[in-house]
């Protein structure tokens, strides 16, 4: 008899625009709320955005980098968060979220935490590619100051038994390189949960501001099909002070398919049953990495000197 499939069922709980001044509390019930809905689903992972707290502050800059620092967290679960914590483990329902770390050495890393359906802390995830820039830019309609506010983690990506299966995470911009889901994939991942803040509006070329949900989906979309894992793509999005953000929150298939998709710009939980074993299907065929991937072929033709000249 075949074994049971291993199903779970889970949620992608996107989140609409978080104001400037509004209070944390604020923001947890609707963290809390979403929870409640999911849990009515029968959910049993949430997935929430990355920096789920607060507004996206790194579009705003400070002489001092410490000018932010009541957007940061530095306890996780912490006063305000303890509700969310509490609520989940009454639930039986596990989450990840985005949040601004502030350690006590006084690093500053974008992070999410992954916690199980009975309240245990499974990992912390530090991202790990930051985008944007450092300094002052105010020629931009709004800055994307990650790199001032958040330091690179040098962590990489570890997977984690969890959720009956093999998960990890990643971050918003992570999503755009292949080598976020493929080091997972050569873990065996099975499922990779990612949160992002995307604006549509990309001031170092506008002419990428149409192709933004293109390239959201492509790029999940392939790193899921070719590790054979599922990925949830969790936004923040909708206009935040000012910042129109991309929605279009997704869980997609291993097959690279997307099988529930946000239809609105706010606070939105979409569902899907995540069979782990489908995974199989793909790192057992096609994307049989001990079988057909060749890194050592590809690394010793570009080895051989002046095949291909480096630009300059
Ligand atoms: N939060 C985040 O990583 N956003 C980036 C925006 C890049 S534009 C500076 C993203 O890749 O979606």
């Amino acid at each position: 008899m075949a074994d049971t499939p291993r199903m779970l069922r889970i949620a992608a709980a996107q989140l609409g625009p978080i104001a400037k001044d509004e209070p944390r509390t604020d923001v947890v019930n609707r963290l809390r709320a979403m929870l409640a809905d999911a849990a009515t689903h029968g959910v049993e992972l949430v997935v929430f955005p990355e920096l789920a707290l607060t507004t996206f502050f790194p579009r705003w800059f400070t002489e001092e980098v410490s000018g932010h620092d009541q957007y940061y967290e530095t306890a996780m679960p912490g006063p305000e968060t303890q509700p969310l914590f509490d609520d989940a483990k009454n639930l039986g329902i596990g989450f990840a979220l985005g949040y601004a770390e502030l350690t006590p050495e006084g690093e500053r890393f974008n992070t999410t935490i992954l916690v199980e359906r009975d309240g245990s802390v499974v990992a912390k995830y530090r991202k790990v590619h930051i985008p944007g820039h450092d300094g002052d830019e105010p020629w931009r309609p709004f800055q994307h100051l990650e790199r001032r506010y958040f330091q690179e983690s040098d962590e990489g990506f570890p997977v984690h038994r969890a959720f009956g299966g093999i998960v990890g995470m990643a971050t918003c911009n992570d999503r755009r390189w292949p080598e976020t889901y493929r080091e997972m994939g050569l873990q065996g991942v099975e499922l990779i949960m990612i949160g992002y803040n995307t604006p549509i509006h990309y001031a170092p070329d506008p002419g990428q501001n149409a192709l933004q949900g293109f390239h959201n989906h492509l790029c999940m979309q392939a790193g899921a099909y070719q590790n054979g894992t599922w990925v949830v793509g969790v936004a923040k999005g909708g206009n935040e002070e000012g910042v129109e953000s991309l929605a279009q929150s997704a869980i997609i298939a291993p097959s690279g398919q997307i099988v529930a998709q946000a239809m609105t710009t706010g606070d939105e939980v979409i569902v899907a049953d995540a069979n782990l074993d489908w995974c199989a299907n793909y790192k057992e065929t096609l994307f049989n990495f001990a079988t057909y991937r060749r890194p050592e072929l590809y690394q010793r033709i570009g080895s051989q000197k002046g095949v291909i000249e480096p630009p300059t």
